[in-house]
């Protein structure tokens, strides 16, 4: 496949002002008529390319005048018309057929319905059309469609009319004032229930708020409407961006590529990031629901209003938008909170954000895949929505909010919105419209050397040397950078040197007794200084320091780096009973748990009393929220800590962990069980999923998963009670999954069974029950073969191979590299890439790291790699990432 790189980007030659788009809707083949108004950009006459996926093109005519078949070319993809006037209009007629298309991408049936996913190129499947994102145009939208099938006909913007047709069919006219790229552009035909809400405007106005879903759901859209609202009203507020809209639409759809999709005024979602109610929904998913509508209305401004030039740029919505989902959701835990109640409640969500960058994004970065968050070439575009563009990119949006604070970032925003509404424009721009700040309030800096975050890949390490000197009663800090080759840089003989990057590392320093040591740095007091590493080391010294003070490094995770610093474990165990810095007591506490799993991995050490105390401080600590408290005392996950060895040892590293949950089970019991028996008491009341609810229902199944896994006598049946009295699906799956996790099999499957037979109208839920199957410890190749083969599994929908086939191929070490297990991945690509090839290509990832394993696993996933790669027809996602991670 081509290689498309980042510097041949060249100009489209023609504007499209206007877009005029008539569907004949029908899921067998669905014609479309479309007229575009075109106007050339250059003197002389340019060739008009356009692209075209999977259509039957019917006619071309250009102003009025069709074209004979010798007028164009139509070859790969592409339809070239050479047009010689200034100012014209292009009609074409094509159809497609929605009915086969198991892509979901384009136009598609899901159910009785009928969706659009059309970014990233997904628009080119619908009509022929110029698919590039700097190409913005009007877009005045006729639908047709059989009114008893599709009584509803939706798309972007405002519904100008809707008219009866003859033979039973009607027609809706929407029109979008705001000139957008066709990936912006979405229609939806069916039948649906609605929730709406109507909601004053800021500046005036009313703007009506609608959640469309399946029928008979309504019940369970009021979360989602309520998350909208607080979207709406948090944007107003903390970036005095305004809804630019009379009517802000979400329709859930069940068969969904990703979580959701921003079209403008017309949000489509995995249902999945709609549906809600206490019974169906876990906290964890009420959680997500609101992350992800935050998330797509947000983008309404960055990503709609200012769009990206061309693909390379993606980082530019979604890093931002991803920064400021998770500025939303934090905002939303600590409402009402101050102080340090409100920072521990913050704290709660970046530490589930870097936990989430250390499991998708670090691996990325160290492996075939490796890409900076501004690529700088692609095979597939679709392979390039990953973690590195969105999570990482979130955190150098994150660091320039450091650097500039929070009023100068809102002045950097307010700036780049003042330059570029309304344009595609690239990271670049952003980031010299934050800079144009940055310099103003820091004159003679520039973030000159911080835009190497946007073309280098790689994690940097930062290692710390500090000494402390009596005499002086000084501590010098000593920060060096290193950034080793990354992806294919690797191959490279010899490897480019890589220059130093801009980095905001935060520090504090504690006493013995854990006290804060109040910091002077660049003219301020403060407990906490951020150093500001633009070389490749600097060492910076902290004068009036009367003790060799222990140091918190990397408050808040300032920066997407890992740190190397020797030191005793005692400093560690300190740090997490005392630090000030939340993200930095929890990382403390992480940093120690790690260490006895490695040394239980290596030599089978037992825990170390330290350890234990340290654990059972945090259990007693009255300070601290349930939120927070269920955070510090949950162990690294088995994929964490596989992250962390060399060569990679999976098997090894489930037992560690298990065997670490097990100890502290034990040695903590009574304390267990008193905050399993307080936290249940308190659950009794009705369900809310508000944060501080929610913090207790975490501890208290983190408290009864330490429990069973300790074989205490009391926790199967606590666990069984717990089900069988669940008000809510939290509680339900908390109990359930300790069962199968911990408890004796014959117990899980009559429980299993009990689940299915209430749920299995509710495909959420069911995702759930097969998900619940694929992970458990003891589930193999065979498990979910015959999962696979219920009558409720179907490999089409994403949702549920998510739930089965990702499930045990990701999170369940033990069974994918148990025995066939590198067969079945195999043979699940192969299966997917002939039906939705972005899927698959996810799926084929779940092998990138597979050079970094023991021998037996290493050469048993290269030859699954291998296999796959040798497959005739594979799809250019596939065979982007088999290719690299076999280079
Ligand atoms: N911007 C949206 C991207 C998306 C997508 C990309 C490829 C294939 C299917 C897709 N569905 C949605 C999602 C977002 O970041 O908001
Ligand atoms: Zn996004």
């Amino acid at each position: 496949s081509p290689t498309i790189s980042r510097n041949d980007y060249q100009p489209y030659p023609y504007a499209l002002p206007r877009v005029e788009l008539t569907f004949d809707l029908d899921p067998a083949c669905t014609r479309v008529y479309s007229r575009l108004h075109l106007e050339r950009q250059s003197e002389s006459p340019e060739p008009l390319v356009l692209n075209g996926e999977e259509l039957a093109l019917e006619s071309v005519s250009l102003d009025g005048r069709r074209l004979a078949v010798s007028d164009y070319r139509l070859e790969d993809g592409r339809l070239t018309l050479f047009p010689e006037a200034a100012r014209f209009v292009i009609e074409l007629v094509s159809t497609c057929r929605p009915q086969e298309n198991s892509t979901l991408m384009g136009l598609y049936v899901s159910g009785d319905h009928l969706f659009t996913q059309c970014e990233a190129e997904g628009f080119r499947r619908i009509t022929w059309f110029p698919d590039r994102p700097d190409v913005m145009a009007r877009y005045t939208v006729r639908l047709r469609a059989d009114r008893a099938r599709y009584p509803l006909l939706l798309s972007n913007g405002n519904l100008a009319s809707n008219d009866e047709l003859p033979d039973g069919r009607h027609e809706a006219v929407w029109e979008d004032p705001h000139p957008k790229p066709c990936y912006l552009f979405a229609l939806v035909a069916g039948s649906f229930d609605c929730r709406e809400q109507s909601l004053d405007k800021d500046g005036g106005g009313q703007a009506l708020l609608q959640v469309y879903s399946d029928r008979g759901s309504n019940s369970k859209t009021a979360w989602a409407l309520a998350c909208l609202e607080h979207a709406v009203r948090w944007d107003e507020r903390r970036f005095g961006l305004k809804l630019d809209l009379d009517r802000f639409m979400i329709v859930a759809a069940r068969d969904f590529n990703m979580g959701a999709m921003e079209n403008k005024g017309l949000n489509i979602f995995n249902s999945a990031y709609v549906l809600a109610d206490k019974d169906t929904a876990t906290d964890a998913a009420y959680r997500a629901i609101e992350a992800v509508i935050g998330h797509e209305y947000f983008h309404n401004w960055t990503g709609n209003r200012v769009t990206c030039r061309d693909w390379f740029q993606l980082s530019l919505k979604e890093g931002l938008t991803v920064f400021r989902d998770q500025e939303f959701s934090a905002d939303m835990l600590a409402q009402g909170l101050t102080g340090t109640e409100a920072r521990s409640a913050r704290a709660v969500k970046r530490i589930d954000d870097v936990s989430t960058l250390r499991i998708a994004q670090f691996p990325e970065d160290a492996g075939p895949m490796a890409h900076p968050i501004r690529p700088e070439s692609y095979q597939e575009i679709g392979n390039f929505y990953t973690a590195t563009v969105y999570e990482k990119g979130a955190e150098v949006i994150r660091m320039q909010h450091t650097l500039l604070g929070e009023a100068g970032f809102q002045a950097g925003m307010a700036e780049y919105f003042r330059r570029h509404d309304g344009q595609a424009v690239t990271c670049d721009d952003f980031v010299s419209a934050m800079e144009s700040v940055y310099t103003r309030l820091h004159p003679g800096k520039t973030l000159a050397v911080f835009r190497r975050w946007y073309s280098q890949a790689g994690t940097p390490r930062v290692t710390v040397e500090v000494s402390w000197d009596p005499a002086q009663q000084a501590c010098n800090i000593t920060l060096t950078q290193r950034n080793a080759p990354a992806g294919i840089e690797k191959l490279q003989d010899p490897p480019t040197a890589k220059p130093p990057l801009h980095i905001p590392f935060a520090i504090g320093l504690l006493t013995r007794e854990g006290k804060p040591i109040t910091l002077h740095h660049e003219g301020r007091q403060s407990d906490t200084a951020l150093l500001e590493l633009t070389e490749a080391s600097h060492t910076w010294t902290f004068t009036g320091i009367p003790e060799s003070p222990v140091v918190s490094l990397l408050r808040n995770f300032s920066a997407p780096v890992i740190v190397e610093y020797e030191r005793p474990d005692t400093d560690l165990a300190l740090l997490a009973r005392h630090d000030a810095d939340p993200f930095a007591r929890w990382e403390a506490g992480q940093a120690l748990a790690s260490r006895q799993l490695l040394a239980m991995m290596k030599t089978g050490e037992a825990p170390s009393a330290l350890f234990i105390d340290t654990w059972q401080a945090l259990l007693l600590d009255a300070d601290i929220t349930d939120a927070y408290r269920a955070r510090v005392l949950a162990l690294p996950s088995d994929r964490e800590l596989l992250e962390k060895t060399t060569p990679m040892d999976p098997l090894a590293a489930v037992r560690a962990c298990r065997h670490l949950q097990s100890a502290l089970g034990n040695r903590l019991t009574p304390y267990w069980m008193d905050v399993y028996r307080k936290t249940a008491a308190d659950a009794q009341a009705d369900y809310s999923p508000d944060p501080a609810s929610a913090g207790r229902r975490a501890l208290k199944n983190l408290a009864l998963s330490y429990l069973m896994a300790a074989g205490h006598p009391d926790a199967a049946e606590l666990a069984r009670m717990q089900y069988d009295v669940a008000s809510n699906m939290t509680d339900r799956m908390g109990a359930l999954s300790c069962m199968l996790r911990y408890g004796a099999s014959g117990v899980a499957i009559q429980v299993l069974d009990h689940f299915y037979q209430q749920w299995q109208h509710d495909p959420l839920v069911m995702d759930k029950w097969f998900a619940l199957q694929a992970t458990a410890p003891d589930a193999t190749v065979e498990t979910v073969r015959s999962l696979m083969l219920h009558p409720a599994f179907s490999l089409r929908n994403p949702n549920r191979a998510r739930s089965v086939v990702f499930q045990f191929c990701m999170n369940n070490l033990q069974g994918i590299h148990g025995p066939g297990g590198y067969d079945y991945w195999a043979e699940q690509v192969l299966a997917l890439d002939s039906l939705n090839p972005e899927i698959a290509a996810r799926l084929a990832r779940a092998f990138d790291s597979w050079s970094r394993y023991a021998d037996a696993p290493r050469e048993g996933m290269r030859a699954a790699l291998e296999h796959v790669r040798g497959h005739a027809g594979l799809s250019r996602n596939v065979s982007e990432i088999v290719n690299k991670a076999l280079k």
